[in-house]
């Protein structure tokens, strides 16, 4: 009975973590080990237009089309860059592709040209 308990308890914890990156902008923190076993780092990749690059932040705003890995519909956000540098060679309404990583928290563009 105890082990039926735990297991519903898991599921609803498990839906809600999934729609909460189905929103892709989870409202709360979610404890770490509430992310699906293994999935530790997501990649995904994605094709858009620059909007805004943030030269200071290091990032760019892209409408991306939806997320190849990531299920994340089109929209238009901003990601962070690895590397500042990768800023450099890119302008507004420019089409790229774009390769990212996703932590549970943060989106980070780790390929873009
Ligand atoms: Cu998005």
């Amino acid at each position: 009975m105890k082990s039926l308990l735990n297991a519903a308890f898991l599921v609803s914890f498990a839906v809600g973590a999934t729609n909460a990156l189905a929103n892709h902008h989870p409202g709360a923190h979610q404890p770490d080990r509430v992310q699906a076993p293994a999935a530790g780092q997501k990649t995904g990749k994605g094709t858009g237009l620059i909007q805004q690059i943030d030269q200071e932040k290091g990032a760019v705003t892209i409408k991306h089309g939806s997320l190849q890995g990531l299920n994340m519909p089109g929209m238009t956000m901003s990601f962070l860059v690895k590397d500042k540098s990768m800023l450099a060679n890119l302008q507004p309404l420019q089409k790229v592709d774009f390769e990212l990583t996703y932590d549970g928290r943060t989106y980070m563009i780790t390929k873009i040209k």
